[in-house]
Parts: C-alpha cells; structure tokens; sequence
C-alpha cells in the first residue's frame, strides 16, 4: 500500500467549513483566570496582573547540535524583537530504546531554559508526545513503532510510553516555570503546549487529551495549558466556551496554526498569494467582538507561518519563503493578526536550523532553514530587522496589550482598509493601515480620518505597493502625549529627565507627528529637515520627510525634553534597543550591562560600522565586546565612537586533498561474517503496512533497528526457478534499495521525490542474472537506505508504515505459484546505542559506522589515497576521508558550509549520495540527482573553526560511469566580527571509544 502526506503547503490554506461556522463574539467581561504569575482573559494574557502581547517565535535545539549557539539564535531573537520563544521538544531525540533517556551535552533542555531565561525570554514548552514538525515519526521514538496500540489515544500501551517520557520533561520544565516548581526553582516558562494539532475528536482522543492535562498537572506544570488545533477549526476549546460545533477539551486555552501567505513558484519566485485572514475581531460575520471559537480566551496563534519547508526534488525554495513570507507580509499578515485580537503569536520558524543525521521526516531534506527570520547559516535576514521595528512597537507600547476593536475610521480610497483598535483602559489607539484586500499592489495616497482620543484628526497617508503600517495615536509615551504619527513608532526609552523616541518611514515618504503640550515647546532641528506649529489644542505638529536620520530636540512645553529620532526604514534597522541603552550602528547587538558606569556592549559587526551611544548620564564609559571604545559626545545627547568599529576580515579557506578511501559494501560479500546478525522471524507484526500472505516479519523496526541504514542477507540454494526478484520495502522520501547477488550489484530502486507529497514505499522487480540459477548457496544482500518514518499527522498510525524490506520473493517468470526460499538475517543500527553522546539521530547501521570510520580518530593510513573529484565509484557504499586545519580569526564567527558539485544548479546531471559525516557527526545527506540542497552548513562546536576537522563520507552509487563523487570544498556562508564563545561538543573521537 502507498500512502501519500497530507502535508501539502496548498491543503493548509482552505480551512474546514466548521471554521465558519464556529464564530462567537468574544466575551469582553470574561472573568481573569489565574495559574499563579499567569493569567488572562478574553483580551490578552497576563504577567503578574499586567497585560502583555506574546511576540514569540519558535527554535528548535534539536536542529542546532552546538549548545553554545543555543544562545546566539536566543539572543538574535531577542534583539529582533521577540519576548517569547517557542519550543518543541522530541521525544525520539531523547529515546533510543524503551525506559532509555538521556538529557545530557546536545540534548541538555535544561541548560537549554537556563539560557532562555538568562537572555529575558517567556518560554512557551510545545512537549509533545506528538509534536510533527518534518521529524522522523513527527517526533516520536523508533521504538513506539512496534507498539499494536493506536498512538496518539489512551491505548494503555501507548499511554505507558509517552507517560515515560512526559514524566522526564514534564520535570525539566516545571523547574523553570515563572511559578516555581515549588523546591526553590524558576524560569521564564508561561505557558504549556500539551499533543499537538490532534484532529481526530472521537472519546478516545478526549480520554487521551483528558490524560495528557492531567499528567502535566500531576507532574508539576502550573501554568495554562494549551493545545494547537490544525487550523481555526474549534478543536478542543475550554469546557466554558460553548461555542457551536467545537469540541471542547480539558485544556485551559485555545491555540490554533496558521499558514496563509501563498507559496513560491517552481522557479523560486515569490507569489503575492492570498489577503491576510481575519482570524478574529474582524472575521467573516463577527461584528466588533470578533469570531472566536473560544471567547473567554485571547486570540492564541502556537504556530503562524514565518517561512515553509522545502522538499526532496524541489528546486530550493528557502530564499524566496523568506521573502514569500518576508518584509511586509510581516507588517500585512502579523498586523492582521493582532487587529484581530490574536495577543499570543508565534511564528514557525524564528530559526530553522539543520535536520542533521536521521532527523528528517520523509517530506524534507537536511536543511531546515525554513526562510525563517534566522537563516539556518544564523544570519540575520533582513525580514528580522524588519521584526525587531514591530517588536519594538509592542514593547514600547504596553497599552497594545488587551486591545478591542474602536470603531471605523472614515478613509479617503476605497483601496485601503484601516483597523481601529483602542485600549479600554487608557484608550489608546491602534491603527493598521493595509490595501482592501490586504494583497493589494497599487500605490495609494489617502486620508483617514478618526476621532481619537484627544479630538478628530485626518492623517494623510501613503501606500506603496504591498505594504501595511502599524499606527499608535493618542498614547502616553514615557513623559510625551502622542496625539498621532503618521509614522511608525520603533522604540521610546527614559533616560535621566528626557525621553529618546525612534520613530520611522518608508524612504522618501512625508510624515507627520502631533504632540500635546501645556504651551509652546522649543524644537530644535539638529540634523536633517522638520517644520513645526503649534495650534491653540497645544498641537505640535512635526512635518518632514523619512530620509537618513533627521533629528530634533523639543524642550519645554511642560513635559520633559523629547529627542525624537525620525528614520527612514533602513535608518530605524540600524538601531538596537537594550533595557536602558539605544545603540545605532553595528549589524547586531548582543547584550549591554552596565557595572560601575562602563557600559559594557557585544554585539557583531559585518562591515566596519559607526557606534553611537544613548545612555542615561550615569554611564561614563563604554566598551565594544571587551574592548574600550573612545568616545566624543554629539549635540543629540548620545556619544559616538571616534573610530568606526572594525569589519571582520576575509579568510581563506583550505581546499580537500589527500583523500582516502575504502570500497564497496563489504556486507555484500558473500564470505562476509553475519554471524552476529538476526534471523528474520515471525515475530509480533505492528506496522499499518498489509504484507504478502506466508511472509516473515522483515521490517527492519521490529529488530531494533529503526534509523538510516539496514542490511538484510539472505541465503537461498541455486535452481532454475530462480528467474527474478520481487521486492515490497518502505524508505522514506528519495529512499533507496540496492540488492547485491553473491557480492556484486544487480539492481537498485529509488523512491521518486515525489513532490510536494512524498512517496515513502516501493515495489521493484530485478532479473536475476544466470549466476543465480547456479547450483549451491547464494547470497543475496540487500540495504536499504531508510529516509524516515512518516509523521502522525491525522493520528492513523502512518507512523507505522513499513520501513526496510516488506516482503522479498525469488520466483520464475511465468506461473509464480510458488517462491525459492531464502533464509533471511538482518543487521542495522541497534537501540543500544554504540555512540551514544552524538545519539539517535547520527548512525544508521552500515559496517562502516560500527567500526567508527565516521569518527575523526579512526586511522585509516592503511586506505588506498584517493582523488576527488571522483573518476568512478565503486558499486555499493564507499568511504571518503580527509582531513582539514581551519584558522578562522579569533573574535569572528562564521558559518562554514560543505559545498557538493555546481552550486548553481538544485541537481547534478550524475547520479549518487553521501552521509556527510564531519568530526564524527552526520550533518546530513547529499543526494546528487534529487537535491536542491548542495550546500551543508556544519555549525560551530561541531567544525572546529581553529583546528583539525575530519570528514568522512559514505558515498552510494550504482558504479555507472560518472556516478560518483564530484567536487567536494569548504565555503563560508557568513562571517562576522563578534560572535560568542564556542567550545567544541565532546564525543568520542576513536572507534576504540565506542560502546
Ligand atoms: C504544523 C505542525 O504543527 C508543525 O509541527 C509543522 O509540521 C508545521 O505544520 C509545518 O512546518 S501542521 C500543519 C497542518 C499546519
């Protein structure tokens, strides 16, 4: 049976008709509900009693096999903008074998949370069982899939193992919720995701999900707990939201995942796609009020698209997701979201990462990139700039938190459409001001006219292109009355007696800002060009253009002075708010403490950068990552360092030479030793996968074996009959078999891409050669590459499908009433675990990875020397080695990437692949024909960036001239001048230290 994903990005747009109709208002005076420090109501959740909008997005420290980069992807979001982070956590990661778990080195969730909390981010704990998320088995272990209980229902099997492993996690999290665990510990944790997008609703589910709440709360978890239906569909809503047509769980709020936006063309062009949804206040039939299908909770995204994943066979869609789902679609599609009551958003991805080793689920490929805001390289796209701008809004304006739709403003075009929003508690206002539709292109120029709190006003306004703007007005701003600003507000900070504002526009644009004053204030235009008046309101209206950086000081007028920064875009992108600090310049900003007034910055540049500094006056000095920095003061209050802050410098990097190889696939030989190798037996069958009648259980999972590679051998006597093979396997997405006879190669099948919906089975036919008709025993063996399990996503056990061989039958041509028996072993990668420091996800079960040859310290001066580009390959797996010394200068940090054949191209014209292993780890798989990827970003921690590295590559091919490795070279993805500290991850380096 071959089954197809249901994971198609053009499935996700369409909601199922039961969104429309499970529409309610949201019940404004819903009472607060409190789990210690958290609380909400229908509005906004709450921290200690004050509202805040969750601004999250979500990393995986699973995809990031180098803890210490943990905080640099921490500290990126941080500084772009974020106050929350979302993760998920993979059971399978943590369990190679039944009552087997291990939270150490790259698996360490703890140390994980610490950094989370030391860097002043809220936590959002996504735990599974279930979690997806183009995981190998969407998260769970290898060895659930021998269990007959349905997963993903109160099966009291399947409940025993997942109860192991939320019994685990469920600890680590509870020590560092906000609330405590009660013995002393805390963190950043404020809410809690239970399963994930369970769409099945029968009374065993609700028994299920009615189990998962209740082991959270038994195991410590105080905080809300969630869950995340797979689109606005009304699944497991509150017991109290007695809403129509939703079914109601044991959960405290309601989530629910998104992923509008519109896709990219075959050719890597960004669509405009689709108008952003009102999933909320402003939705279809909802008058103010809103469409809830739980009105007593606020608007909850768990997951908004930020980007997609890509696919085996595709032509490599991640830079164009970025921008697909980029700047402006932000400003269009986040702003949307917040219009519309959605105070908890989180977008998927913040950082992608690497899906290194067996992590894939069989719809992806290794890079996980995602066309997040972080690129899997960890730089910075554009498109986070872009978000530190609207993060920067919600931090500065708290009254965000809560808000309620105002009533409609008048405009000007019937092109735009603005969605007013109001604070009930000061009243202030909230503008987002987008095409109608929101998908609209054209350049508009308009006026929208609203009364806002401190009286009627028309602000004239500019619309170019695809575009949205997220207006304040009528807000208190530290000691300033903002009447309204026709551009956007960035960041607002006290310090000493004065308030520094940040506000910004599309390049060239006019804007204008009014302020309140008692009376006439003094401005003062420092630098660039504003006209001001003051009517008899105590209006000061400020007119200008966003160009470069214009900046003024307003003095006066009965409020502490104002230095108020006017940017274009670009201009806004380059300052930094800390707490107290704003920092304009360097490409980013990491941290700024103050201890005895020096002021101490890190950060990273990318060219050599101007810095300029607003501090409060008790900072006297400063320093640039370690380094003091000389100063002089400007006229805007600020200092600025003398001498620009130095650019990192270029770096060459070593070529691969001196290679050396190892041929073939020594278990294909007939004389091989398979003594230790299992016998295929009858064994308790559990897979979805219907096999032929009379045969074994050949699956490699019910062995143990459940990741990368297994070999099967099989010993049948010669005879006549013996005319062709029938093989049934399973291998995941562009999986492989290969089918030796008596040691050499005679035939090979590989799953096609399939895409977007990968093909994860297959059912080859091979003539054998006369050799078999020969009298005596053959040997016949057989590897199969396995490519991941398929995820649970519908929770149908899809999870169970076959993997490895099904069913293998040696039988003549005409009239196969009957087959050649063969006598079946089997050998792969076992639960226990002969490298366990790297873990699950690094091995499979070739002979080379058992003898360690993947590891840096395995010597192997007695192979031949070999060149690469390869002339020819040999048939089966062969090994590469080489080694490399890198000198990337101290104080830099750079993304170093393995580069396969012609990069400009998503395939090669040659056919083969490769398991890339470097210093010991797989960071991924090559398949030259399949592709789009070709370039293996090896993070920090794993490349020793000042040392010796060692590669090792397991290249399959079929030996067919050309079929072989091509050119194999380092490249630098990103560099830049700062960075943190990266210790190596420590593994075993010799076979000799192996399990
Ligand atoms: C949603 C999953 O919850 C998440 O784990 C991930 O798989 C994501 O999709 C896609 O990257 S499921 C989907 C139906 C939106």
């Amino acid at each position: 049976m071959i089954r197809t994903a249901l994971l198609a990005a053009s499935a996700l747009l369409a909601l199922p008709a039961t969104a429309q109709e499970a529409r309610q208002t949201a019940n404004f005076n819903a009472p607060v509900k409190s789990f210690g420090r958290v609380s909400y109501d229908a509005r906004s959740l709450m921290i200690d009693g004050k509202r805040l909008v969750v601004w999250s997005s979500e990393m995986h420290a699973f995809r990031l096999p180098s803890p210490d980069l943990w905080r640099d992807v921490l500290q990126k979001m941080k500084a772009s903008g974020f106050n929350t982070v979302a993760l998920y956590f993979d059971w399978g990661f943590h369990s190679p074998k039944k009552g087997v778990y291990d939270f150490s080195g790259i698996r360490d969730i703890d140390r994980l949370l610490t950094m989370a909390e030391e860097e002043g981010l809220w936590v959002m704990t996504r735990a599974g069982p279930y979690v997806n998320a183009e995981l190998t088995r969407g998260g769970f272990p290898g060895w659930l899939v021998n269990q007959r209980g349905r997963a993903r229902t109160d099966d009291p099997e399947y409940l025993a193992a997942s109860d192991e492993w939320l019994t685990r996690i469920n600890a680590i999290i509870a020590r560092h919720q906000i609330n405590g665990d009660g013995k002393g510990n805390r963190g950043t944790v404020i809410l809690h995701q239970i399963e994930n997008e369970l769409a099945l609703t029968t009374p065993a589910q609700r028994r299920y999900m009615d189990h998962l709440y209740a082991k959270a709360r038994a195991d410590g978890i105080t905080v809300p707990i969630f869950h995340n239906d797979q689109g606005r569909n009304g699944y497991w809503v509150p017991e109290d939201s007695k809403v129509e047509k939703t079914v109601p769980g044991p959960n405290d709020m309601y989530a629910f995942d998104g992923y509008p936006g519109g896709t990219c063309t075959v050719t890597g062009q960004p669509t405009r796609g689709s108008a952003a949804p009102d999933w909320g206040y402003y939705g279809p039939g909802g008058a103010k009020g809103g469409a809830s299908a739980s009105p007593n909770t606020p608007g909850f995204l768990a997951e908004f698209g930020g980007g997609w994943f890509d696919y085996w066979g595709s032509n490599g869609g991640y830079e164009c997701n970025a921008i697909q789902r980029g700047k402006r679609f932000q400003r269009v599609f986040y702003g949307t979201n917040l219009a519309n009551g959605i105070q908890i958003q989180s977008f998927y991805m913040g950082f992608g990462g690497t899906s290194w080793g067996w992590l894939p689920a069989p719809v992806v490929f290794t890079s996980y990139d995602y066309g997040s805001a972080l690129s899997e390289a960890r730089e910075v796209r554009p498109k986070a700039e872009e978000l530190k701008q609207l993060g920067g809004l919600i931090a500065a304006v708290p009254d965000l938190a809560g808000m309620i739709p105002a009533g409609k403003p008048e405009i000007s075009s019937d092109r735009i459409q603005v969605y007013h929003n109001k604070s009930p508690e000061t009243d202030a206002r909230f503008l987002l001001v987008t095409h109608k539709p929101s998908n609209g292109q054209t350049s508009d120029r308009f006026t929208v006219t609203a009364d806002l709190p401190d009286g009627r006003y028309t602000l004239p306004l500019q619309l170019d292109g695809f575009d949205a703007k997220w207006l304040v007005a009528g807000v208190n701003l530290g000691g300033q009355r903002l009447v309204y600003s026709t551009s956007e507000l960035q960041t607002i900070l006290k310090q000493d007696n004065r308030d520094v504002a940040l506000i910004y526009g599309r390049t060239g644009e006019a804007g204008e800002t009014v302020l309140r004053y008692a009376s006439e204030p003094k401005v003062t235009v420092l630098e660039g060009g504003a006209t001001s008046a003051f009517d008899t309101k105590g209006d000061l209206k400020l007119r200008y253009a966003h160009r470069g950086l214009t900046r003024v000081r307003i003095s006066g007028g009965g409020r502490p002075d104002l230095l108020l920064l006017i940017g274009d875009e670009a201009e806004g992108a380059k300052f930094w708010r800390t707490d107290d600090v704003l920092v304009r310049g360097p490409a980013l900003i990491r941290s700024a403490k103050v201890t005895n007034g020096v002021l101490a910055l890190t950060g990273d540049t990318r060219e050599a950068s101007p810095l300029e500094i607003w501090a409060p006056s008790s900072v006297r000095s400063a320093t640039w990552n370690g380094t003091k920095v000389a100063t002089t003061r400007t006229h805007s209050g600020s200092v600025t360092a003398t001498a620009p802050l130095a650019a990192p410098v270029d770096f060459a990097l070593p070529a691969l030479t001196d290679w050396r190889v190892a041929g073939g696939s020594p278990e294909a030989a007939p004389d091989y030793n398979d003594r230790d190798w299992a016998k295929i037996d009858n064994r308790a069958y559990a897979s979805i996968t219907a096999r032929a009648d009379g045969q074994p259980n050949m699956l490699m999972d019910a062995y143990g074996f459940h990741e990368g590679d297994v070999w099967y051998r099989g010993r049948f006597t010669g005879t006549p009959d013996a005319e062709r093979l029938k093989l049934h396997y399973g291998a995941g997405g562009a999986g492989l078999v290969q089918v030796f006879l008596d040691g050499k190669l005679i035939g090979q099948d590989e799953i096609p891409a399939g895409l977007p919906r990968p093909i994860t089975t297959g059912a080859p036919g091979f003539t054998l050669p006369d050799a078999a008709r020969a009298p005596g025993e053959h040997v016949l063996s057989v590897m199969v590459r396995n490519n991941g399990h398929n995820w649970d996503l519908d929770a149908d056990d899809f999870h169970k499908e076959a993997r490895g061989l099904v069913s293998a039958s040696i039988e003549p041509v005409a009239g196969a009433s009957f087959a050649v028996p063969i006598a079946w072993k089997i050998n792969g990668r076992s639960e226990d675990l002969f490298d366990p420091v790297r873990g699950v996800p690094n091995n499979g079960g070739l002979d080379g990875e058992r003898r360690g040859w993947y590891l840096p310290g395995f010597n192997d001066r007695g192979w031949k020397t070999a060149t690469v580009p390869a002339a020819r390959a040999a048939q089966g797996t062969s090994w590469y080695r080489t080694s490399v010394d890198l000198a990337v200068p101290k104080g830099q940090d750079a993304t170093i990437g393995l580069a396969f054949g012609d990069t400009t191209k998503p395939r090669s014209p040659v056919a083969y692949r490769v398991l890339i292993f470097v210093n010991g780890w797989n960071m991924g798989q090559f398949i030259a024909h399949v592709g789009p990827q070709r370039v293996f970003p090896i993070p920090e921690g794993i490349l020793n960036h000042r040392g010796r590295n060692s590669i090792a590559l397991a290249v399959t091919s079929d030996g067919a001239p050309g079929n072989a490795l091509e050119e194999v070279k380092l490249v630098t993805l990103r560099n830049v001048k700062g960075g943190l500290p990266v210790r190596m991850v420590a593994a075993p380096t010799t076979p000799e230290q192996l399990k």
